[in-house]
C-alpha cells in the first residue's frame, strides 16, 4: 500500500512524522536512534561518529559506538579530535640516523639531508670525539644512506651547499681548525679546498652569490670575524 491510495489517515500520519523523523525498528519491536554525546561541532568530524541506542518499552540503553573526540595522534593520518585537521599538533618521529649524533652539521639538496661529522660522546670535561662519518636522509622514502665519510672527523664543523658540493667549514679535531672540506654529492667523493684564515669552529656557514661565508665562531678564543672564501665557488 502506497501513501496515494492509503487514505486520509495514512497522509497525515506522514505528515506529522516530517522527513527524518521516521523511527527504524528493531527485530525485537524496539526502536534505535542515533546518539552523540561529544560536543556538537564535532559530530560527524574526522574520526566522530554517532553511536545508536536501543530503546524497548519505553527503557532505553546505552549510546554504543559513538566515537567522541581524543587527543590527536600524530602520525596516523586521523583527525582524532574532530577539529578537521589531521595529525595537526606535534612533531612527527621520522626515521632515524644510524647512529646518535651532536654537534654535526647538515644541508640540504636535491630531495635528501646531509649529515656530516659531530659526535657522540666527550673525550674530556670540554672535548668531545669526532665522528668523520656522514650520512643523508631521502625525504620521499624517509630512509637513510651512509655516504662517504669526511677526510678528516670533525664535531662542530659549519657547511653550506653551493651547486652540487657540500661546503664543511672548520671545526674541531684535536683543536679547532681553519680548513674546509668539500663533498661532491654527485660524486659522493671529497676534496680539499682552501683552509680559512682563522681557525673556527661551531661557525656559521652561509652560501651568498656563488661564494661560502663563515661567520664568527670559536678559534683562539670566541669570534665576531665573518670569512669569505676568495673565489666564486659555482660559478653559473
Ligand atoms: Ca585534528
Ligand atoms: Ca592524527
Amino acid at each position: 500500500m502506497n501513501v496515494l491510495n492509503g487514505g486520509p489517515f495514512l497522509v497525515l500520519l506522514v505528515l506529522a512524522m516530517g522527513c527524518g523523523d521516521v523511527v527504524p525498528r528493531t527485530s525485537d519491536g524496539g526502536t534505535t536512534k542515533p546518539c552523540y554525546s561529544g560536543p556538537a561541532t564535532t559530530r560527524g568530524v574526522g574520526a566522530c561518529k554517532d553511536g545508536v541506542i536501543n530503546c524497548a518499552g519505553g527503557v532505553c540503553g546505552k549510546c554504543v559506538g559513538e566515537v567522541t573526540p581524543t587527543d590527536e595522534l600524530c602520525g596516523d593520518d586521523k583527525d582524532n579530535d574532530c577539529d578537521g585537521k589531521v595529525d595537526e599538533l606535534g612533531w612527527r618521529e621520522m626515521a632515524p640516523m644510524s647512529m646518535v649524533r651532536g654537534y654535526h652539521c647538515g644541508v640540504y639538496h636535491g630531495g635528501k639531508v646531509y649529515i656530516f661529522g659531530g659526535t657522540s660522546n666527550k673525550t674530556s670535561k670540554t672535548d668531545y670525539k669526532s665522528h668523520a662519518t656522514a650520512e643523508a636522509y631521502d625525504m620521499a622514502t624517509n630512509t637513510w644512506s651512509p655516504i662517504a665519510p669526511l677526510l678528516q672527523a670533525r664535531v662542530g664543523a659549519s657547511c653550506a651547499v653551493l651547486g652540487d658540493k657540500v661546503y664543511v667549514a672548520g671545526g674541531r679535531y684535536s683543536d679547532n681548525t681553519p680548513s674546509l672540506q668539500i663533498y661532491d654529492i654527485k660524486k659522493n667523493a671529497w676534496s680539499v679546498g682552501k683552509p680559512m684564515n682563522k681557525l673556527r669552529s661551531y661557525s656559521v656557514a652561509v652560501p651568498y652569490q656563488n661564494k661560502l661565508y663563515v661567520v664568527a665562531g670559536v678559534g683562539k678564543g670566541y669570534l665576531k670575524s665573518v670569512a669569505v672564501h676568495p673565489q666564486a665557488l659555482h660559478p653559473r
